[in-house]
Formats: structure tokens, C-alpha cells, sequence
């Protein structure tokens, strides 16, 4: 066993010379050029290739240790992986930051400007991509064995911009530079098929796929804090098995010529713009199944270069499947154990359901995938009889066989079926896990009650403290050293801060920086004015109705209205700033976003605001705009209507960063709220129990409204035009909907919203009480840290060791 020392020595600590010939070296030999010719890019491509260089060896140095002593390995498999920029997380995981500040400064280059260069990498959507990102941070610095598998996608999420305020969609591009953190690997392609026909001989059934793609891997290095451990995650593109047919080009038919390369390279073209919503598209089923079942062939052959007996696979192995995008596992492991190694089909069920365990991560019924049977038939035969298999074997093996099926009204239940085939299925929040319990998985948790855990998630301190908030990191680091970076509870040192008002002086002077630094950002980018004194109230996450970002907006208009019908009361200075994409296809939620910049355009343009409400939405927020909001909040926005948002991650790093939430008892607020105390916290709305009982009673969102004057107000006034001059009926379907349906109960958690609100401008003027509850949230969230939900995963879910 390689000792701690031994890999701490292999952490290169290059002296600055060395790192300077490295940068020099790569612009002239990596890049192709000349100091005097090289444009930012240039410099930026050689900066990254001289710091990956330093995490080759404690990348090599974990492959052979894992190797050696053959430890469990473990698997995440995902469709998103939403990474962001790469480089300086990787210059601050090394603690290169001061020496490259001064080299690249000493080429006459930008080392801002360099580190922004970057474009962001945004394979996700949202928080389950970003948790998935987040694991991967935190399982290299906790020193587990990990892989994370997913898709290169060509093109990430789409570009936003507004257009007259509504939503415009661009592609992204983010390849279209040279990527310089991976590695192509064309000696790991697996052939994946499609389609096609079974044959059946005796028990051996053979799959003749009508056409094949080659999954082809591309290996990124993630180093863990200080370099001392570093996994890998390998995404895998599509490429066709031959690039180019000779005979059509030959007859002059250029396009028919290239088509197979066309055809299979849309399979990892663009990611799937929707969040918590499942489309049913044959493309996406073909994504789901060409990266599951290439990391299954990598899983197995790695297996079996140093096992020859595939019933010891889990001990070997743990698979996580980060919701049921990746749920085909389950029935491509079986076909590989019963096509490929003679296995007998109950055998090869056992051995597949002891690698594979399940995170769900919604219960909203149009989150959950179903795949019609004749289309799941028509492109992988030999899965959708399997699928039967599983079904009936399930059946006969429980009391009460009609109550759970995976086959139901000719759809595939992608749910039930990764239920059924893992050993471990877990929630993301206490109440989530709870809720899954009583609802989507009832009749299956009944049946297999050891099976449902819960693993709260977490975000990685790295990026979302350290990273993110250098005013806020040397405060800490001053006052209670640096362990907190990887040991997070070790915030819990600065409680006694609190009541110092020294230290609370210098924790808000953080504060205050980060407030500028955004509101210069803004200045630069958008033009516009923030001033930093006023309380940043922000709300950023997709756009959703779940998440009630319309919520957010009513309270803005009202409090326009209450602003100029009493002027002179003394209302706290507010910048409400909303951050957020909606899925292109999502009517409601594009509207939404059209809402918020006609009700913000008309608030910024009445000079009665000034100094009192302004509303802010920048374009295109993804995780670099995430990293500059986060650190400047003041107010955090986490306002779904409970029992929808299944955890939530935005709401802990706000948190963590010294923001007080706003927020309803969902997801993992309620746990947030247990953390940094009810003082600390301001809770509103409707439980989720009394949600559930609401709408089982009949709700009428009427009686709310017209309980509520303030709201009947606004309303009336959007539904007549007064925000829409130029198109007054523009909101009319909107408003019916919240006088006649609100599902999600906007109306009847608005008073408990505007109350809260009042409560919050109160809380603001005692500004001391205010900072000395946000040191209290900094101190308290530790437990949030993603190391801590690793560690959780690796216990009771994988059986797998960490080295730190
Ligand atoms: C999100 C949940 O909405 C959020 O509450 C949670 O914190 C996060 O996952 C991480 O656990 C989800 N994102 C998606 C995206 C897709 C499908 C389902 C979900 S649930 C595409």
C-alpha cells in the first residue's frame, strides 16, 4: 500500500521557474505559438495543459494504487455532468493560485481575463447535474475509487438571451475551442446496437442489432483537494463504425457518401434541454442506452482483467444510477451475464441487482420516464423481453404480484423497473425519502422495506466556498485555519464569532465585497447600476412553476404598489435578481420569464423606486454567473411549493455563503432550518402535508385571493394590460389560471409570503442581528458539505472504503 506520505510526495509543488518553462513549453509545442502572437486563448490552452501536466502522476499513481489492492470501485452514472469551468478550480485544488497570478501577470497577460476565457462546460441542466459534479469533486478528495461515466455532448445547454424580454435560445458551443482537460481514449470504443432482431436457440438468445454506433471514451482527470487523490470521468462520444461509405462517392452522392457518420454522431450531439420534465423522444432513449450500455462494457472488462468469476461482481463493484436515465443497466447487465457469459437468467438478476442501486430524484408524475413498449421493442428487442422477464420474476417472487409492475398500460415504468433491479434506492432530503415512500414506490418500499434510504445531498466546499468566495475564504482561513476545506463541521469554530462585533464587522465587509464585485460585473455586462448597500434578494435556479418564481414577481409588483401608496415608510432598499433557463418547449415557464422583465421594466422606470426596488435578470445564468451571485446574496429564494422540490442545492450554498433563506418546509430547507435554527431561517406556506390535504378537500384559489386585497390587486392589474401596454391580453391565460386552478398554490401561500417579506425588511434595519444570523448560517451548514454525503453513499449504500 502506497503510504500517505508517498502520495503526498508525488503532489508536485513545481517551483515557479519550472511552472514557467512548462507554460512557455506548451504555447510553443502544444499550441503552436509564438509569445508575441498568442491571443488569450492561447495562453489560456497552455496555462491548462502546464497545471494538468501536475495532476498526471497522483492520476496514474491512484489508477495502480485502486489496481493493487484491488479495491471496490465505485460507479455514477449519469446523463448530466454539469462541471463548469475547470481551470481554476484546478489551480486552487493544487494552491497554485499565488505563483500563477504572478507568472501570467509577468507575460503581460490578463490572469483574470485568462481564467474567464473559459467556457463553461454545461452537460446538465440543473441541480441533478450539478450534484453529479459535486460527487465527483468530493469522492477524489475523500479518496474513493470512482469513475463517473456520462455523455460528451457536442452541444451543452443552450445559450439564453432575452429578446423584448422573452426567451431566445442559441446553441452552444463550447467544443467548437479545443478542450484541454481530456484525454480521446480510441482504444476504449465498445460497439453499441440498436434495433435489429433476437434469435432464440434453447436458452441462448442472440441480438442481431440493425444498426451499430462506437462509443468512443474521452477520459478528464479530477483531482481531489491538494492533489492527492484523482479520479477520472469519462464521457463517451458517438462515432460511426465506419466514417464514410467509398461506393457512394464514387457514384458523385457526397451526402449519401458521409451519412453514416451523420447518423451516428446525433446520438451525443446535444444534450436534452429539460429539467424534471421526461420527453419520451427515441433519440433520448438511444442517448440513455448508448452511454449505459458503454459503461457497462468498460465495467465488465476492467472487471475481468484481473476476476474471472462474474458472480463476484459485487464485491468488486458498486453502479450508481443517478435517476432512472441510466435504468436500462439493469436489463443490459442481465443480457451481458446471460448472452455473453452463460449465466441462467435468475443468476444473472442476482448478480446485476447486487451491483446496481437508485437515487430518485422527483416525484412529479411528468418527471417520471415511461417508455411506450413498442417503441422500447422496436429499439432494443432483447431489452424489452428481458424487461418482461424481470417483470414476471419480480411477480411470482412477491404477496401481492398485481399491486407493482414495470409494464403497465403498454408503457415501460423506467421507475419501478430501477426500483426492482437495485439493492439500494435512495431519497435526496429526509422529507423526499419520506415522501417516496408514501407515494411513487408505496406498494414497492411495503414490499421491500430494506431497500429505501436516505443520503441528503450536499455541495463541495472547494467550489462552493473556497472557490467562489475569496473574501469570505481568507476571513475564514485567518480566523480558523484552513482545515474547514475538507472537514466542513469544522465551521462550527466560528460560533462564538457571532456575538463579536468585530468579527461579524469583517464577516459583512465580506459581504460588501462580494456585493461589489457583482455589481461591477453587472455594470460591465449589462450596464446597469446595483447599489451595494441595498439587501440582493435573489432566486436562482430553472425556471419551473413548482419553484414559483411567479410567486417571487407578485410580491415585487405588490410591493410597488404598497411602495407608492406610502412612500415615506421606511422599506428596505431591495434588488430582487432572478437567475434561470426554461426548457424551450415550456410554455408557462417562458412566460413566466417574460413576466418578470415586464413587471421589472415598468418598476426600473418609475423613479419612485429609486433607492427602494429594482429588479434584475441577467441572460444565460449557468454555473459561472452561479459562482458570482452566490458569494453577493444577501436573501436566499427557496420558495417551491412543498413536496415538489426534492432537495434542492442552490438553497446550501447560498447558506453556506452567509445568505438567509426565505423559504417553505420542502426539500432540504427543512433540514437547512434544522441547522442554522428557526432564528435563522424564515419559514412560510403551506407544509407538504397540508398541500396534499388542500387539493384532496377541493382548493379554490379564489376565496385566497379575494381574502387577500393586495394580491386581487396585482392580479387585476397584470390581467388588464398595466405591465403589457403593447399587448394587453398577454397574461390574460396566466391570471385564469391562478383565479381557477393554481396547482401550485400561489394564492393560497401568498399572505404567508408577503408577511414573511415584511418580517425580512424588519429584520434588515436591525442590520447587526442580521449579520450576526448569517455568520450563524456559515457556522452551521458544515453538515451540507457533499464530502459528508459521499461518506453516506460510501457506508450504507456502496460497502466501499475512503483513504481520507
Ligand atoms: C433535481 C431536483 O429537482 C432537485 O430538487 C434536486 O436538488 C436535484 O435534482 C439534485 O438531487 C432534478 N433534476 C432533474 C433533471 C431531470 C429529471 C429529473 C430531475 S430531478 C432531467
Amino acid at each position: 500500500m502506497l503510504s500517505e506520505a508517498k502520495i503526498q510526495d508525488l503532489v508536485p509543488e513545481p517551483d515557479a521557474a519550472a511552472l514557467r518553462r512548462s507554460i512557455e513549453y506548451h504555447l510553443k509545442y502544444t499550441t503552436g505559438k509564438d509569445p508575441s502572437a498568442a491571443t488569450l486563448t492561447d495562453w489560456r490552452l497552455a496555462v491548462s495543459r502546464a497545471v494538468r501536466d501536475l495532476v498526471i502522476a497522483p492520476w496514474f499513481e491512484t489508477t495502480q494504487r485502486v489496481y493493487t489492492e484491488d479495491q471496490k470501485r465505485v460507479y455514477y452514472l449519469s446523463m448530466e455532468f454539469l462541471i463548469g469551468r475547470l481551470l481554476e478550480d484546478a489551480i486552487l485544488n493544487l494552491g497554485l493560485d499565488d505563483k500563477l497570478r504572478s507568472i501570467v501577470g509577468n507575460f503581460d497577460v490578463d490572469y483574470a481575463a485568462l481564467l474567464t476565457d473559459e467556457p463553461d462546460a454545461a452537460l446538465g441542466n440543473g441541480g441533478l447535474g450539478r450534484l453529479a459534479a459535486c460527487f465527483m469533486d468530493s469522492m477524489s478528495t475523500v479518496g474513493l475509487a470512482a469513475y463517473g461515466y456520462g455523455i460528451r455532448y457536442n452541444h451543452g445547454l443552450f445559450r439564453q438571451s432575452f429578446e423584448n424580454g422573452w426567451q431566445a435560445e442559441e446553441a452552444e458551443d463550447w467544443l467548437r475551442q479545443t478542450h484541454p482537460w481530456e484525454f480521446e481514449r480510441p482504444e476504449a470504443h465498445y460497439p453499441i446496437g440498436f434495433g435489429g432482431a433476437v434469435s432464440v436457440d434453447g436458452a441462448k438468445a442472440t441480438w442481431t442489432p440493425a444498426e451499430t454506433v462506437l462509443a468512443v471514451g474521452y477520459d478528464t482527470p479530477v483531482p481531489g483537494w491538494r492533489g492527492r487523490w484523482s479520479n477520472t470521468l469519462r464521457l463517451w462520444s458517438a462515432k460511426p463504425e465506419r466514417e464514410f461509405d467509398l461506393e457512394p462517392f464514387n457514384r458523385g452522392d457526397y451526402m449519401a457518401a458521409a451519412a453514416p457518420s451523420v447518423l451516428a454522431e446525433t446520438i451525443s450531439r446535444v444534450l436534452y434541454p429539460d429539467d424534471t420534465t421526461a420527453q419520451g423522444k427515441e433519440l433520448r432513449l438511444k442517448q440513455e442506452y448508448f452511454f449505459t450500455a458503454a459503461s457497462l462494457a468498460d465495467i465488465v472488462r476492467r472487471f475481468l482483467a484481473h476476476h474471472d468469476d462474474v458472480a463476484k461482481l459485487p464485491q468488486s463493484i458498486a453502479i450508481q444510477l443517478n435517476d432512472t436515465h441510466p435504468a436500462i443497466a439493469c436489463p443490459e447487465l442481465v443480457r451481458l451475464l446471460m448472452d455473453h457469459h452463460g449465466q441462467p437468467f435468475e443468476t444473472a438478476f442476482e448478480i446485476a441487482r447486487g451491483c446496481l442501486h437508485y437515487t430518485n430524484h422527483t416525484l412529479m408524475p411528468e418527471a417520471l420516464e415511461r417508455w411506450p413498449t413498442d417503441l422500447m421493442g422496436r429499439v432494443l428487442p432483447r431489452h424489452m423481453a428481458l424487461i418482461e422477464r424481470i417483470d414476471d420474476h419480480h411477480a411470482k417472487s412477491v404477496k401481492r404480484p398485481e399491486s407493482v409492475k414495470i409494464l403497465d398500460g403498454g408503457e415501460v415504468r423506467m421507475g419501478d423497473l430501477a426500483f426492482i433491479g437495485a439493492r439500494r434506492v435512495n431519497g435526496v432530503s429526509a422529507l423526499h425519502t419520506e415522501l417516496m415512500k408514501q407515494t411513487v414506490f408505496k406498494d414497492l418500499h411495503e414490499l421491500h422495506p430494506e431497500r429505501v434510504v436516505n443520503q441528503t445531498n450536499g455541495v463541495t466546499p472547494r467550489r462552493w466556498l473556497y472557490n467562489c468566495n475569496p473574501a469570505l475564504r481568507s476571513l475564514l482561513n485567518d480566523t480558523i485555519g484552513e482545515t474547514w476545506v475538507t472537514d466542513l463541521d469544522r465551521l462550527e469554530a466560528l460560533l462564538p464569532l457571532a456575538d463579536d462585533t468585530a468579527f461579524r464587522a469583517r464577516f459583512a465587509a465580506a459581504k460588501d465585497t462580494n456585493k461589489r464585485r457583482l455589481a461591477d460585473h453587472l455594470k460591465h455586462s449589462m450596464g446597469i447600476t446595483l447599489d451595494p448597500t441595498a439587501m440582493f434578494d435573489i432566486q436562482i435556479k430553472r425556471i419551473h412553476e413548482y419553484k414559483r418564481q411567479l410567486m417571487n414577481i407578485l410580491h415585487a409588483a405588490a410591493l410597488w404598489n404598497a411602495i407608492r401608496q406610502n412612500p415615506e415608510k421606511n422599506w428596505a432598499p431591495r434588488i430582487k435578481i432572478f437567475g434561470g433557463k426554461a426548457a424551450p418547449g415550456y410554455v408557462m415557464a417562458k412566460l413566466a420569464i417574460k413576466l418578470i422583465n415586464d413587471i421589472g421594466a415598468t418598476i426600473n422606470k418609475d423613479p419612485a423606486m429609486a433607492g427602494r426596488l429594482q429588479i434584475v435578470y441577467p441572460p444565460n445564468y449557468n454555473v459561472s454567473m452561479a459562482e458570482l451571485l452566490i458569494p453577493a446574496a444577501d436573501l436566499s429564494e427557496q420558495i417551491s411549493t412543498a413536496g415538489m422540490e426534492a432537495s434542492g442545492t442552490g438553497n446550501m450554498k447560498l447558506s453556506v455563503n452567509g445568505a438567509l433563506t426565505v423559504g417553505t418546509l420542502d426539500g432540504a430547507n427543512i433540514e437547512i432550518g434544522e441547522a442554522v435554527g428557526s432564528d435563522n431561517i424564515f419559514i412560510f406556506g403551506l407544509t407538504a402535508a397540508e398541500v396534499a390535504a388542500t387539493r384532496a378537500a377541493g382548493y379554490d384559489p379564489a376565496s385566497h385571493i379575494a381574502a387577500e386585497p393586495r394580491l386581487a390587486e396585482i392580479l387585476e392589474q397584470i390581467a388588464s394590460g398595466a405591465f403589457s401596454p403593447d399587448d394587453p391580453g398577454r397574461y390574460t391565460d396566466l391570471v385564469t389560471n391562478l383565479r381557477e386552478h393554481d396547482w401550485f398554490m400561489v394564492a393560497a401561500d401568498f399572505s404567508s409570503y408577503w408577511d414573511i417579506q415584511s418580517k425580512i425588511d424588519e429584520a434588515w434595519h436591525d442590520r447587526d442581528g442580521w449579520h450576526r444570523s448569517a455568520v450563524l448560517n456559515t457556522a452551521r451548514m458544515g453538515w451540507f458539505s457533499s464530502d459528508r454525503t459521499i461518506r453516506g453513499y460510501a457506508r450504507d449504500i456502496w460497502n466501499a472504503g475512503t483513504a481520507y
